[in-house]
């Protein structure tokens, strides 16, 4: 396939999200050919073309993401990308469940708040958001339910995420308490629930993607956002410019993006993936492989402790004769960690690393510890962090589920010494 390879540039810099929306002729330079229906190309859509071969595919504003699925776009972060103590907008992981919108409009945009078991429907601008309400800026850890997906046997289906599916970005916006008490709640509420502006995957009209929410009790966090910034900059369109749902330590797939509509409701929310085995595990555990019945599933709620080495990268050669630094983060949906071991004997033995504090609640926490290696060869060096609560994570795949949920497995990296 050389002759493709030339003309399948996929690592040219016009080959963007905004090249193939603005630019069809440039994508059908680089394809060879006329993109017959272009016009009905959704936004981030990655042409089979070049999706179907191996090379890395850029996605605008994202750099070193792995692409697991194109249709549509689902992107994860090597751990070694993720090393930042503040995950950059570029490193930030992408999960699309529907079509993306292709040209939002945050001047005409607006968000309306009602549902059941608010006191009256409301509609706010953007502008009015942020004129309206006061602003507050949270480190916030966003996690799939599904990262770590990958190493379920029997294998889940799904995007194979490995342990890319997370970030810890600085997110700004207004507290969605704030909003709701503005537009006033009724005793009765109980869940909220979200509709964003993307379509579902069969464009019927009125019929979302994914519609979940939070139970009443979340939603009133103080660090329970409606964001517009990542890191002091509007939302990347991937990232649901320009506007968010932002649950810190929940699985992200509460975190609503390109959010046009908040109920309230008075029992928990029924949207799309809300109900049947979505985003839910067996209330107990099962068999790997075993059938579970809908009702036997219990809805996520928060993530369960869990960390990532991110420094060094796996795969790497150390000189025995240096002290090697590890580092990484570590974090947990409810409380916080308390502390993060590290071991290079497949746990036999544990060292205590260094851990820093929270920089705010659902903010993730950085360890680090030098090591030294007894001998040359091939190591293994694994990470286990421990919650407040003395919950540890597993050394091996924790609880099989039918969706692959909730993986915390030890993170681990592999390392020759020389
Ligand atoms: N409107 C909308 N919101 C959404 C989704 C989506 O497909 N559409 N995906 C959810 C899921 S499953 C995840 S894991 C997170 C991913 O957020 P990210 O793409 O910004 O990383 O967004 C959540 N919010
Ligand atoms: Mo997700």
């Amino acid at each position: 396939m050389d002759a493709d390879k030339h003309v399948f540039d996929r690592t040219s810099d016009s080959l963007t999200r905004r090249g193939f929306l603005s630019g069809l002729k440039t994508l059908s330079v680089l394809l060879g050919a006329e993109v017959v229906y272009g016009q009905f190309m959704p936004a981030g859509l990655i042409p089979a073309a070049f999706a179907q071969s191996d090379a890395p595919f850029k996605i605008e504003g994202k750099e070193g993401l792995i692409v697991l699925n194109d249709r549509p776009v689902n992107a994860e972060t090597p751990a070694h990308l993720l090393d930042d103590e503040v995950t950059p907008a570029k490193h930030f992981f992408v999960r699309n469940n529907g079509i993306v919108p292709k040209a939002p409009n945050a001047k005409t945009w607006t968000l309306t708040i009602e549902g059941e078991s608010a006191k009256q429907s409301r509609t706010f601008s953007l502008d009015e958001l942020k004129a309206q309400f006061t602003h507050y800026t949270y480190q916030l850890t966003l996690e799939c339910g599904g990262n770590g997906r990958a190493e379920f046997s029997p294998a889940a289906t799904g995007n194979q995420w490995t342990t890319g599916a997370v970030g810890c970005p600085r997110w700004t916006g207004v507290r969605l308490k704030d909003v709701l008490a503005a537009v006033g709640i009724k005793d009765d509420a109980v869940y909220i629930g979200y509709y964003g502006d993307d379509q579902h995957l069969s464009r019927t009209p009125g019929k979302a993607a994914i519609s979940r929410g939070v139970p009443i009790s979340k939603a009133l966090e103080d660090e329970s956002l409606i964001a517009w910034e990542m890191n002091g900059e509007p939302l990347p369109l991937m990232n649901g410019y320009p506007l968010r749902l932002v649950f810190g330590g929940w699985p992200a797939s509460t975190s609503g993006k390109w959010l046009k509509k908040i109920v309230v409701r008075n029992q928990v929310h029924d949207g799309a993936k809300m109900l049947g085995k979505a985003y839910r595990v067996p209330c107990e555990p099962v068999a790997p492989g075993a059938k579970v019945a809908d009702e036997d599933m219990c809805i996520i709620e928060a993530m369960p402790i869990k960390s990532l080495i991110t420094y060094p990268q796996s795969g790497g050669t150390h000189k025995r004769s240096e002290e090697l630094s590890v580092r990484g983060h570590a974090w947990c949906g409810e409380s916080a960690v308390d502390k993060v071991l590290v071991s290079i004997d497949f746990g036999q033995t544990w060292q205590e690393t260094t851990l820093t504090q929270p920089v705010n609640k659902h903010a993730w926490q950085h360890f680090r510890t030098a090591l030294n290696f007894p001998q040359n060869g091939y190591y293994e060096v694994w990470a286990r962090a421990v919650d407040k609560q003395g919950k540890s994570q597993p050394m091996v795949l924790p609880g099989w589920n039918p969706k692959g949920y909730l993986n915390n497995a030890c993170h681990r990296i592999a390392l020759k010494v020389v």
